[in-house]
């Protein structure tokens, strides 16, 4: 009997929940719960951590699971780590959908570091207008940098350890417009973003082509070989392969 765990919590992912709804393929969608109140899915959804790689590995065999697919953002390492420990506990084959790096293109000015504190570490000595679209889990790195910083985060936060910070709450997918507007009307001198890949997030990265921002680019965290996918079609077909009676 097939039945899919889909971790996601990216567009690519929301994508395939759409795919396996239409397929009518029996699906449950997990979200971490980062967020106040996630995008609604088409199917049967659980938000909330599993209990490190033991939880999400009894998780799969408790829910009569068939397949595990992986469709998590590059950065979010630890569940992705998880789950290739957890499927191979549980006896049940993985996927990955991830998608691919973006790379620089003509016009870009780019600097690639290795992680946050490299990043912090790339930016200019003297002051200068930041927009920082790594979200809020990272923000310790840039404290104490007399940087004036732009974030835009997915719900209002609490507090913030930076001292001189503007605050943008929205949810992507974004627009090239939208975010050109944004950083010009700001002022934007340098952009520090993760390598997340694909359409969602792309726009700032346009934008900051456009206006001749200098971008610090963070590589992603490295993991270990597992078999990827960077298209839900091709989720899809994988399934479709290991279950042909299923999708
Ligand atoms: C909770 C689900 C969809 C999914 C949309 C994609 C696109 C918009 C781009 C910028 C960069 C950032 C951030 C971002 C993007 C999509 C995608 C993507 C970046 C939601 C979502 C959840 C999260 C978690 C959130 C993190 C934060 C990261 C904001 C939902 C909207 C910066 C990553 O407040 C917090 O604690 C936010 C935490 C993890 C990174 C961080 O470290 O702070 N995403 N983002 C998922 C869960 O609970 O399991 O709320 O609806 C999903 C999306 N975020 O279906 O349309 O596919 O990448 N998300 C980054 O890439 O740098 C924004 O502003 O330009
Ligand atoms: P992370 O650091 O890799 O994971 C931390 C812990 O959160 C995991 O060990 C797991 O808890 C729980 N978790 C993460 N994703 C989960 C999921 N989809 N379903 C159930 N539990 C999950 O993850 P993160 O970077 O905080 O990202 C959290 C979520 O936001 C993910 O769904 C990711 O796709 C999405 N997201 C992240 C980013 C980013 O920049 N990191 C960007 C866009 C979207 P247990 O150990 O208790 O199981």
């Amino acid at each position: 009997m097939t039945r899919i765990l889909l971790l996601g919590g990216t567009s690519e992912a929301s994508a395939l929940a759409r795919l396996l709804a239409r397929a009518g393929v029996a699906a449950q969608f997990s979200y971490a719960g980062r967020t106040a109140a996630p995008v609604a899915q088409p199917l049967p959804t659980r938000i909330g951590g599993f209990g490190g790689p033991e939880g999400l590995a009894r998780h799969l065999r408790d829910g009569g699971f068939s397949h595990l697919i992986d469709a998590t953002h590059p950065f979010a390492a630890q569940i992705s780590a998880n789950a290739v420990v957890a499927a191979a506990m549980a006896g049940v084959p993985l996927l990955v959908l991830q998608r691919p790096e973006w790379r620089a293109g003509a016009g870009d000015d780019w600097c690639h570091v290795r992680d946050i504190e490299q990043a912090a570490q790339a930016l200019p000595r003297q002051r200068a207008n930041v927009f920082l679209a790594i979200g809020k889990q990272n923000l310790a790195a840039f404290a104490g940098l007399p940087h004036r910083f732009l974030l835009r985060l997915v719900d209002e936060p609490a507090a913030l350890p930076l001292p001189d910070a503007q605050v943008v709450v929205a949810r992507g997918p974004f627009t090239a417009q939208g975010d050109t507007r944004l950083m010009r009307d700001r002022a934007v001198t340098h952009l520090v973003a993760k390598n997340a890949g694909g359409i969602g997030a792309a726009a700032k990265l346009e934008a900051a082509r456009s206006l001749g921002v200098r971008v610090i680019m963070i590589d992603r965290p490295a993991m270990p070989a597992r078999q990827v996918v960077d298209s839900p079609e091709l989720a899809m077909a994988w399934l479709h392969q290991l279950a042909p009676r299923g999708v």
